[in-house]
């Protein structure tokens, strides 16, 4: 028999040593991988309040030494920030550890659950509202890792071996297609056209370092801008969340990957393509302040070749979703069965608009360099 939730909820309730009541455990965020809660206590008048995740263990395989990066990497953006007069408590997650030290628990289902303290008066956006939301995002995303510009890359885990190598997404996606095991590859001949007429964009970044022309270094690899939260008050960037894929990488993907998202004008599973849009003046403000965010940190290369990280993850994305789609839904969280397709639609619109804008795109780029 499988646990209830509710077992789950007592049983970390005792391994954590948290006193009080628990009030409330509810669902929260929306975020695409992990199963999260928010937990709130009741003692003495006070009020504690933890986010609980179940990591995904499709995703994740070695859940114990994601664990490992994550608290290592904490605490070492914890002493920075303490030392530049930050405020710890909010600027850096903080994992909580169990009883017996570890920073995970492990149910009799196999399964893995983590505890973070939740951050108070702060937001997540899935979509921006104005170019200003795009320039807190880039400086706090370069920042981040312009934080960790010091930190020894290869003394982290590959959390997830080859997440940004489109090259080999691209080669794994033609493995797919020839399964067909979801039987879905008929109905999505124009979207499997559009992957495969563009493989020079699937092996973009990984020929540049294999060239020698980027450099490795510690990002964080899921700059969505729903991995930032925001003070509710101030609209000012607060702290850089969703640590489980922070490893070695390439800035150009920490840069592409909040465009993708940030600079669109619509959700990502919207259905009517003629509201989304690549706006440039997001595009902009996030250029701006990721490049000031990563203080002077990047090679006039890196920041040449920025616009080629948008374009990049954005057709990555729109591979792994129709590799899911094809795959009958095994990675991503979806609420119907056409969702991966609708998500594969929108990215794939942002990467024409990002083609046809290419002049307008480098001209905004030079501005910065
Ligand atoms: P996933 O990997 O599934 O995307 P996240 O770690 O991004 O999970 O968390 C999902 C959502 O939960 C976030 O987008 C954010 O809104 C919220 N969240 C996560 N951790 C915290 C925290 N410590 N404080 C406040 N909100 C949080
Ligand atoms: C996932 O975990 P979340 O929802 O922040 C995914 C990202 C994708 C994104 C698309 C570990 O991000 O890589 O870009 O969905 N995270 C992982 O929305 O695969
Ligand atoms: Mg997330």
């Amino acid at each position: 028999m499988r646990l209830s939730e509710n077992d789950v909820f007592s049983q970390i309730t005792a391994y954590y040593g948290f006193g009080g009541i628990l009030r409330l455990a509810d669902p929260f965020g929306n975020g695409h991988i992990n199963d999260t809660f928010l937990l709130v206590y009741e003692q003495d008048g006070r009020t504690d309040k933890y986010v609980l995740q179940k990591i995904n263990k499709y995703v994740f395989h070695h859940p114990d030494e994601l664990m490992e990066n994550a608290v290592r990497v904490t605490e070492h953006l914890r002493k920075k920030i303490k030392s530049s007069g930050g405020d710890p408590e909010r600027e850096v997650l903080c994992f909580v550890p169990a009883l017996n030290g570890k920073y995970y628990y492990l149910d009799g289902d196999g399964e893995y659950w983590r505890i973070s303290r939740y951050i108070e008066n702060t937001i997540s956006r899935d979509t921006a509202d104005s170019p200003d939301d795009l320039y807190v995002t880039g400086l706090a995303f370069g920042h981040f890792q312009s934080q960790l510009s010091d930190y020894p890359a290869d003394s982290l885990y590959y959390t997830i071996p080859g997440f940004h190598d489109t090259r080999s997404r691209f080669e794994r996606f033609k493995t797919v297609l020839k399964k067909d095991l979801a039987g879905r590859v008929k109905e999505c001949e124009k979207e499997i056209a559009f992957i495969l007429e563009r493989e020079k964009l699937a092996r973009y970044s990984m020929d540049s370092y294999d060239r020698g022309e980027i450099p490795l270094r510690v990002t964080h690899n899921d700059t969505k801008l729903n991995n930032l939260l925001i003070d509710r008050e101030t609209g000012k960037a607060i702290c850089v969340i969703d640590l489980d894929t922070v490893m070695p990488g390439f800035s150009m993907n920490d840069f592409g990957d909040a465009i993708r998202s940030g600079a669109s004008t619509a959700d990502e599973d919207e259905k009517d393509l003629s509201k989304v849009h690549c706006d440039l003046e997001r595009y902009e403000a996030y250029t701006k302040g990721f490049i000031e965010g990563c203080s002077g940190k990047l090679t006039r290369h890196e920041i040449e070749i920025l616009p080629m990280g948008a374009l990049g993850i954005t057709y990555e994305q729109a591979v792994r979703f129709l590799t899911d789609y094809l795959e009958g839904d095994v990675y991503y969280k979806t609420a119907y069965p056409e969702h991966n397709l609708i998500r594969t639609r929108t990215q794939m619109r942002l990467v024409e608009e990002m083609e046809a804008r290419q002049e307008e795109i480098r001209q905004i780029i030079e501005k910065y360099m």
